[in-house]
C-alpha cells in the first residue's frame, strides 16, 4: 500500500484520513476515486490465468479484490496495528467467515457467554451442526480460561466490552492463556472502535468489526470487517472464507461511505465517551435507576481493568430500572429525543431492550445463565448536544418515576382503605 505519509509515525487520525492513498496517482482527486466495477478486463487471455493463478497481481472480480475496498482494507489494518484486512458485507459476514477458515471438524472452540444475539446463534446453533466443539465459559476471569483450554482448542473468542451488558475480558491475560496452547484469539472489537482498543496490539490474532456501527458512524450502511496479526490467516480468510464460503463482499460504495466516516472517527469517539459518561452519571443519580453499566463510573466492577485497555470509557451503556422490564419499557416509549432502535454507534442516540430485540435469539433461560437480564435497558449516545439528551432522559425517568410513585401511593391507599374497613368489621 503506497503512500508519501510516514506511516509508522503518524497519529490514528491522520491514519484514518491519509492511509494508503496517494492523490498523485489518480489525477490529484484528493477523495479516492470508487471502483464500482464488478469485474475487470484483462490486456491478454495468458494474463487473466496469471491473475486467477495469484502469479500476477491484477484486479479481476470484486468479491475477491477490488482497489477502494483494498485501500479500506489498508487503512484499517493500519489502525488496529496489524498486517492485513478482509472486508465483508456485513459484521455477521465477517464473523463467520474468519470462524469458518479458523476452523474444521473435531476442533474447539471456547467462548465467552455473553456475546451479540446473531454471533451467539451461529455459535450456538449453527457451527456447531458442522462438527465444531462450541464451549461457554465466563471469560471475565481468565482463570475459567485457563481451566477450560484443551490440546485440541484451536480458538477463543469473546467481545469486550461485551454486548449488552458491559462485562469486560482483560485481553492480554486471556491471549497469554490462548498462546500457552497455539490456539488462535478472535476479539469483536466493535464496541470500541479501533480509537479506543487496539486487541492486536495486546496479543490476539484477529479483531472483526460490525462497520455498520462506529467506523462507518452514520447508519447509512450494513458491513464488516476481519484484522488480522498474520497475513497469510488473511490470505487464507479471503480465499476459504470470503471467496468459497459466505461470499460476503462489501460494496465498493460502502467502502468509500467507510473511508468518510473514518476521517472523523477520532473526533467522533472523543464526543460519544464525552456525552455517555455525562448520561452515565445522570442515570446513575436518578431514583428510578436500579443500577448503571458503565466503565467511567467509580462503581464499575472492572474500572481498572477498563483503564488499563481502554483509551477511554466508550460510548455504550446498560442500565436496569428499580421496576424491571416494566419501568424499562416505560422509559424507552416516553423517550422523545432519544430513538428508540437496535444498533450503535450512530450519531443519534440511540435505545433499545435486548430480551427482547438483539438478544432474543437466546432462550429466557439462556439469557439468564448468561447474565443478560429482562430489565436491561442498553443505550447508545450520541452526537447530539449533551444538554437535550440529558433533558430528554430526565423526563423520561421521572414520569417512570411519577408512575411508580403513583403506584406506590395507591397501592398504600389501597393498603389502607383494607386495614380500616378490616378493624370496623372487627368492631361490629
Ligand atoms: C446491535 N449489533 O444492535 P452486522 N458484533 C457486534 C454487534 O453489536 C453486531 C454484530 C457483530 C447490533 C445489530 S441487532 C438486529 C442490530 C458486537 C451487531 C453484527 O452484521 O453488521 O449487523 O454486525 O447490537
Amino acid at each position: 500500500m503506497k503512500s508519501k505519509l510516514p506511516q509508522i509515525q503518524s497519529g490514528f487520525a491522520t491514519r484514518a484520513i491519509h492511509y494508503g492513498y496517494d492523490a498523485s496517482e489518480h489525477q490529484g482527486a484528493l477523495v479516492p476515486p470508487v471502483y464500482m466495477s464488478s469485474t475487470f478486463s484483462f490486456s491478454s487471455v495468458e494474463y487473466g490465468g496469471d491473475c486467477f493463478a495469484g502469479v500476477a497481481n491484477g484486479y479481476f472480480y470484486t468479491r475477491i479484490a477490488n482497489p477502494t475496498l483494498n485501500l479500506l482494507e489498508g487503512r484499517l489494518a493500519s489502525l488496529e496495528g496489524g498486517s492485513a484486512a478482509v472486508v465483508f458485507g456485513s459484521g455477521m459476514g465477517a464473523i463467520t467467515a474468519t470462524l469458518w477458515s479458523m476452523l474444521t471438524p473435531g476442533d474447539d472452540i471456547i467462548v465467552d457467554q455473553t456475546l451479540y444475539g446473531c454471533t451467539f446463534a451461529f455459535l450456538s446453533q449453527g457451527i456447531g451442526k458442522f462438527g465444531v466443539n462450541v464451549r461457554f465459559i465466563d471469560m471475565t476471569d481468565p482463570a475459567n480460561l485457563a481451566a477450560a483450554m484443551q490440546e485440541n482448542t484451536r480458538v477463543v473468542y469473546f467481545e469486550s466490552p461485551s454486548n449488552p451488558n458491559m462485562r469486560l475480558v482483560d485481553i492480554a491475560a486471556v491471549c497469554e492463556i490462548a498462546q500457552r496452547y497455539n490456539a488462535k484469539v478472535v476479539v469483536d472489537n466493535t464496541y470500541c472502535s479501533p480509537y479506543l482498543q487496539n486487541p492486536l496490539l495486546l496479543g490476539a490474532d484477529v479483531v472483526v468489526h460490525s462497520a455498520t456501527k462506529y467506523l462507518g458512524g452514520h447508519g447509512d450502511l450494513t458491513a464488516g470487517a476481519a484484522i488480522f496479526k498474520d497475513a497469510e490467516l488473511a490470505l487464507h480468510v479471503r480465499l476459504y472464507g470470503l471467496k468459497d464460503m459466505t461470499g460476503a463482499v462489501m460494496s465498493p460504495m460502502d467502502a468509500h461511505l467507510i473511508m468518510r466516516g473514518l476521517k472523523t472517527l477520532a473526533l467522533r469517539m472523543e464526543r460519544h465517551c464525552e456525552n455517555a459518561q455525562a448520561i452515565a452519571e445522570l442515570l446513575e443519580a436518578h431514583p428510578a435507576v436500579e443500577r448503571v453499566y458503565y466503565p467511567g463510573l467509580a462503581s464499575f466492577p472492572q474500572r481498572e481493568l477498563a483503564q488499563r485497555q481502554m483509551k477511554r470509557m466508550g460510548g455504550m451503556i446498560a442500565f436496569e430500572l428499580k421496576g424491571g422490564i416494566e419501568a424499562g419499557k416505560r422509559a424507552l416509549n416516553a423517550m422523545q429525543l432519544v430513538t428508540r432502535a437496535v444498533s450503535l454507534g450512530d450519531a443519534e442516540t440511540l435505545a433499545q431492550h435486548p430480551a427482547s430485540m438483539t438478544h432474543s435469539t437466546y432462550t429466557p433461560e439462556q439469557r439468564q445463565a448468561h447474565q443478560i437480564s429482562d430489565g436491561l435497558v442498553r443505550l447508545s449516545a450520541g452526537l447530539e448536544d449533551i444538554d437535550d439528551i440529558l433533558a430528554d432522559i430526565q423526563q423520561a425517568l421521572d414520569s417512570v418515576h411519577a408512575a411508580s410513585s403513583d403506584d406506590h401511593k395507591h397501592t398504600m391507599q389501597q393498603h389502607f382503605e383494607h386495614q380500616q374497613s378490616q378493624k370496623i368489621l372487627e368492631s361490629i
